[in-house]
């Protein structure tokens, strides 16, 4: 029986500890509905690396080790220093080095190696996100035919932008021996398509079909949920337990809340700008509003995030200074991770849900804080319109959060709205996270990636129009092929 397998950076064994991404959450319905083997890097570095496979009901856990230098050049390097600032459109964050990629290359050599010897030809294969962009590439090398999926969980910017990443020639025309390649938005995917046709000469007037041979790779949008109904019920639940009732009874009026890693695309030093905007234009807020930002550390080793540490602990820190009293302070930043649980009783708990990444591929923090509120008395979403999210949840207050003073003022307008209006765009935003429920995302992607579907937009040209405006100009040289 064909078997499915997962392929990411790191993979998450049940029971092992650690507190779940975004990837991992993502794939949790698909975990339980299939019988998956999934595969990645085990956390662990060693000069000897060991490859190991861990069952657990259903599914098996292939873990692979690093060597410190894999962890350097792949991870460390070229994933984390060039393509996810390059992806969030930091240009000016990114730092190239031709030995990061080389590394980058030689990993998903390996994981391609570890695969080829595990896969049956009718075994599917999903791989997800930046890390492994060539993995297809790779198995293709070693003669594989089998039907290989990728989605990216991240934005991928347009070829302005692409094209400034040295070597992408090597790399984002790999994406084409995918038989499926997926995205959060029509705007990622559409970036994609563009970069295509620019640099590839992809003609835009007809179906899109790269490759050659019996195989064509296709474009497609998955906007990532979460389980709405199942979350809901957490944060009924939470929002009765005593630290949910604790956490509240300690907090002087209302509770406005921010969850997000510590990573410069979340805009955290900029949404405390806002918030000390906010408290200078509105004193009559003041003593009767707490910010709770809830950041676990990431990537502390880098110098880009040990950098935005400080200056988040210094902005937290002057807010404070400034205008705290006795009995109130108007910023409670925690550093670290909390359960699913405990979360969303504190989504429950806040008046108002703070998401102004600078950009995000999805963020599922705007859909749980939406999925936790009281339908009731529900409480207000600002989000950023440079998340994915922002595409389902039109009845945010979508907000630029490179404008602090715009986003100042969405808070005010947040903490004044009525409740009619709460309750109305509630339930338009709770409505939409249903239509989109996680439940049915990976079975929508593995569908599209089967043989035998032959819907989607598989035309470049459609996925042209919306962002040049124009359907029919494009290049007309035919499409390139592969060797
Ligand atoms: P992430 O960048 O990890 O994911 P996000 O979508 O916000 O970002 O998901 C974070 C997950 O981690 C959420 O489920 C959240 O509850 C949890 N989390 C965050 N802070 C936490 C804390 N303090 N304690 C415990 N849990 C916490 C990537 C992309 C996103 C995309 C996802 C899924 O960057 O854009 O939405 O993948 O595709």
């Amino acid at each position: 029986m064909a078997r499915l397998f997962l392929i990411s950076n790191r993979v998450a064994v049940p029971g092992a500890g650690g507190h779940p991404g975004g990837l991992e959450v993502a794939l949790k319905a698909t975990l339980r509905k299939h019988s998956c083997v999934w595969l990645g890097w085990s956390g662990e570095v060693h000069e000897k690396p060991r490859t190991r496979t861990i069952t657990r009901g259903d599914n098996s856990y292939v873990i692979v080790d690093l060597t410190s230098e894999d962890f350097d050049e792949y991870y460390n390097g070229f994933a984390n220093r060039v393509l996810w600032p390059i992806f969030h459109y930091r240009l000016d964050l990114a730092e190239f080095s031709r030995r990061d990629l080389s590394g980058y290359l030689r990993v998903n050599e390996h994981f391609a190696d570890e695969l080829a010897g595990m896969l049956e030809p009718d075994d599917i294969v999903w791989v997800h996100d930046y890390h492994l962009i060539p993995l297809a590439k790779a198995l293709r090398a070693r003669g594989l035919t089998n039907r290989i999926g990728f989605f990216l969980h991240i934005p991928l910017p347009p070829p302005e932008i692409l094209t400034a990443m040295p070597n992408h020639e090597r790399l984002i025309p790999s994406l084409c021996d995918y038989d499926l390649v997926g995205f959060q938005t029509h705007g990622d995917a559409a970036n994609f398509a563009r970069y295509l046709a620019k640099e590839l000469g992809t003609p835009s007037h007809i179906p899109l079909r790269l490759g050659s041979g019996e195989r064509a790779m296709r474009i497609g949008t998955f906007p990532v949920g979460i389980e709405t109904r199942e979350f809901t019920r957490l944060a009924r639940r939470a929002s009765k337990t005593s630290f949910a009732r604790r956490v509240m009874a300690s907090v002087p009026g209302t509770l406005m809340i921010g969850v997000d890693r510590l990573d410069y695309s979340k805009g955290i030093t900029l949404r405390l700008e806002a918030y000390e905007r906010f408290l200078a234009a509105n004193p009559q807020w003041r003593g009767k509003i707490t910010y709770l930002q809830i950041t676990p550390k990431s990537r502390s080793t880098i110098k880009e995030y040990s950098e935005m540490e400080a200056a988040v602990n210094s902005a937290a820190g002057r807010i404070n200074g400034a205008y705290s009293e006795a009995n109130w302070a108007p910023v409670r930043y925690v550093n670290r991770p909390y359960s699913r649980a405990a979360l969303s009783g504190l989504y429950a708990a806040a008046r108002v849900g703070l998401v102004t990444p600078m950009r995000d591929g999805m963020n599922l923090v705007a859909k749980e804080y939406v999925a936790a509120q009281d339908p009731d008395d529900p409480g207000v979403l600002i989000l950023s319109r440079f998340a994915g999210a922002a595409d389902e949840c039109r009845e945010a207050l979508l907000v630029n959060p490179y404008d602090p003073d715009a986003v100042a003022a969405a808070i005010a307008r947040a903490m004044a709205m009525s409740w009619s209006e709460r309750k109305a765009r509630h339930s338009e935003l709770y409505a939409a996270l249903l239509r989109n429920d996680i439940s049915k995302w990976g079975d929508k992607f593995l569908k599209a990636l089967s043989p035998q579907d032959k819907k989607g937009p598989t035309a470049l040209r459609d996925l042209l129009a919306p962002a040049t405006g124009s359907a029919a100009t494009g290049p007309t040289r035919p499409p390139a092929t592969r060797q």
